[in-house]
């Protein structure tokens, strides 16, 4: 499992340690998702299903105070560190792709003398190994080749340019915002375990409140008791509401109370965790289905975001991820969380080519503002530069 760390903060290194205790005990990668065995008979899974059930449904709704978020202890003013602004996250968070991207076509821009195959050649190579997939790389490359040709570039600077050109007109999409014009809306957020879920809706809930939304989260992964605490600690950071059974509660049973929560408050946006692993794969999607029967039950008319979260980090696994998860609701996002833990970031790239699925969100970190919506052009500005 990668590894997170250099906060500087104890508490943060504290929530970080239960953190990496939960998914030790969860143990289930993304590509073990992908084998997963169907371990258990039908028989099982309806006791399974009898069980979640019966156990007594102890709602708590709760008006979560907001806490401070954690920003390093300041010892004195002297040291107090200027709070970078988003563009600045983005462009620390997107280093190690930068180097592995930007820096290498630099570097192979200068020590070639002229535009030629070969140079071509090199520079395809450096698109895939940072995962822009292999298809999508040579794609940016035939049309790299058109472009010299066509407007006579022959000098490095010239074909940086056109490089970035390319690559940002790929991920250009007008769909990267949420459409959440009812009231109240749905998202929910599905994905693997351990690849940002439930963090990620404790920043989007952030978002949203700071936007002057009222936002419940709904606490639909009962799989295990942590996973509730944990988009508990999160809803009181934001200061949203939470809506929570116990550990082992029937989750549509959880969305159902959560609905009905949003409709007497007069809730802006609802956000449903959902669990990324259960004893089986199946079992995982037919839980799913479930609760997207029920909100379609509960609320016909309403705006409803399915936002799958991707690991940056797993790279390529994200294709078939995005195939399984759509089976259970047509995708409406991709939140990409840990850009800025790996040097592979050129997996914007390919998903955008190969899901068609907008990336609406990207996760640079693991604090409250640490993930932000996707915007396109700053981006491919936070990647190559301004000219
Ligand atoms: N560096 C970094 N870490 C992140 C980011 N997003 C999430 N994480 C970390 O990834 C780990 C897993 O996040 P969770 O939100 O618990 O993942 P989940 O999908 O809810 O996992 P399950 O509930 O087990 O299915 C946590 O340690 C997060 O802090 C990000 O953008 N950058
Ligand atoms: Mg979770």
């Amino acid at each position: 499992m990668a590894k997170w760390f250099n906060w500087g903060n104890k508490n943060k290194a504290k929530d970080k340690n239960k953190d990496e205790k939960v998914h030790e005990e969860q143990n289930l990668s993304a590509q073990e998702f992908e084998e997963a065995e169907e371990e258990l008979s039908e028989e099982d899974l309806k006791a399974l299903e009898e069980e979640a059930l019966q156990a007594a449904p102890e709602e708590v709704i709760e008006q979560a105070e907001e806490i401070p978020t954690e920003e390093p202890p300041v010892e004195t003013e002297q040291v107090k560190p200027k709070k970078p602004g988003f563009f600045e996250k983005l462009k620390d968070g997107l280093k190690k792709t930068r180097d592995s991207i930007t820096l290498r076509i630099d570097q192979v821009l200068v020590s070639f003398g002229k535009v030629d195959e070969e140079l071509f050649e090199e520079l395809e190579e450096i698109l895939i190994t940072s995962d822009m997939g292999m298809d999508t790389s040579l794609k940016i490359i035939a049309e790299l080749r058109e472009k010299v040709k066509k407007e006579k570039i022959t000098d490095a600077r010239g074909v940086r340019q056109a490089i970035k050109e390319i690559i940002a007109s790929r991920l250009v999409d007008e769909d990267t915002g949420l459409k959440l014009n009812s009231k109240p809306s749905v998202i929910v957020v599905i994905g693997v375990n351990g690849v940002g879920k439930t963090t990620s809706i404790g920043k989007i809930a952030h978002h949203l409140k700071s936007q002057g939304k009222r936002v419940t989260v709904a606490a639909a992964d009962t799989f295990r008791a942590a996973a509730i605490d944990q988009l508990e600690i999160w809803a009181k950071r934001a200061g949203v509401e939470i809506v929570k059974h116990s550990e082992g509660a029937d989750p549509s049973a959880v969305i159902y109370d959560a609905v009905q929560h949003c409709k007497s408050k007069g809730a802006d946006v609802l956000i449903c965790d959902t669990a990324g692993r259960l004893h089986t794969k199946k079992n995982l999607m037919e839980e799913l289905k479930k609760v997207f029967r029920v909100i379609n039950r509960e609320l016909p008319d309403a705006d409803i975001e399915t936002l799958l979260v991707l690991d940056a980090t797993t790279g390529q696994n994200a294709v078939s991820q995005a195939k399984t998860f759509s089976e259970v609701s047509e995708l409406s996002g991709i939140v990409l969380t840990k850009l800025d833990g790996t040097a592979k970031g050129g997996i914007v790239v390919s998903i955008k080519s190969e899901l068609n699925v907008p990336v609406k969100f990207i996760g640079v970190g693991e604090q409250m503002d640490d993930l932000q919506p996707f915007n396109p052009s700053e981006f491919v500005e936070a990647l190559f530069g301004s000219d």
